[in-house]
């Protein structure tokens, strides 16, 4: 039986078993992150998200030296774009489309650079990876089906961006009974205001959707339970 972990976060503690979360590393591409791909050619400045990278590979890290769940999603489409809705393909008039040759290949395209998940936070072996065609990573997925044969009822949010698809995720499992913690060090978002206000509105009366934390909290929290300090298990 593992030990659970209490971690400090708003609007009150957050509760979970090791052996029953996940961390879910959302959207980390280079399409969203880096110059060049999508999030560039909607008009966004990209380097707004940067910040998230350290916190979250520090997450990350001890995730895996604990060996717990972890689950990266990818946004993107088929190659031949059959599950792209034309809604989605040409909202907001894009400098350059979904599918269309970018410096890093093809946006939001599965195979291509900068759909691929950036360096520093790339999966390795044994952590599942979700592709998924919407912004929410439980529509037209089997990420629902996953966590619940893994056991898992309580899900640790990073990702980009906020208001976006990790906001969507966040809705999405709250609604299939997940508890949910968002990291507010590790999800960015394009819009500072957006940002701010999509974390209140998550912790919001009572936890309306979840609980939001920061990686330090989470840390020390997971540093606390263990007696070796977190170095080993
Ligand atoms: N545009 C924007 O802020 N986000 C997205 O399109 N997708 C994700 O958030 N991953």
């Amino acid at each position: 039986m593992s030990k659970e972990i209490r971690v400090h976060a708003e609007p009150y503690e957050y509760t979970f078993d090791p052996s029953r979360v996940a961390l879910v590393c959302i959207d980390f591409q280079r399409d969203f992150v880096e110059a060049g791909g999508f999030g560039e050619s909607l008009g966004n400045d990209v380097s707004t998200l940067r910040g998230t990278i350290e916190p979250t590979r520090a997450v990350l890290d001890k995730f895996r030296a604990e060996s717990w769940t972890v689950i990266h999603t990818r946004e993107g489409h088929r190659e031949d774009l059959s599950d792209l809705f034309p809604s989605k393909r040409d909202r907001g008039n894009p400098s350059l489309r979904i599918g269309e040759e970018g410096p890093m290949g093809r946006l939001l395209t599965r195979g291509s650079k900068g759909h691929d998940i950036i360096p520093e936070l790339y999966p390795i072996e044994g952590e599942t990876v979700i592709d998924k065609p919407g912004k929410g990573a439980f529509y037209g997925t089997d990420l629902e089906t996953i966590l619940r044969a893994g056991g898992k009822t309580h899900l640790i949010l990073t990702g980009v961006t906020t208001e976006v698809c990790v906001q969507s995720t966040a809705r999405e499992a709250n609604d299939r009974g997940f508890e949910c913690l968002i990291l507010s060090d590790c999800t960015g978002s394009y819009f500072p205001e957006f940002y701010r206000s999509a974390l209140d509105m998550f912790k919001a009366q009572g936890g309306i959707v979840g609980w939001v934390g920061t990686s330090k909290d989470l840390l020390n929290a997971v540093n606390a339970a263990n007696p070796e300090n977190g170095e080993s298990k």
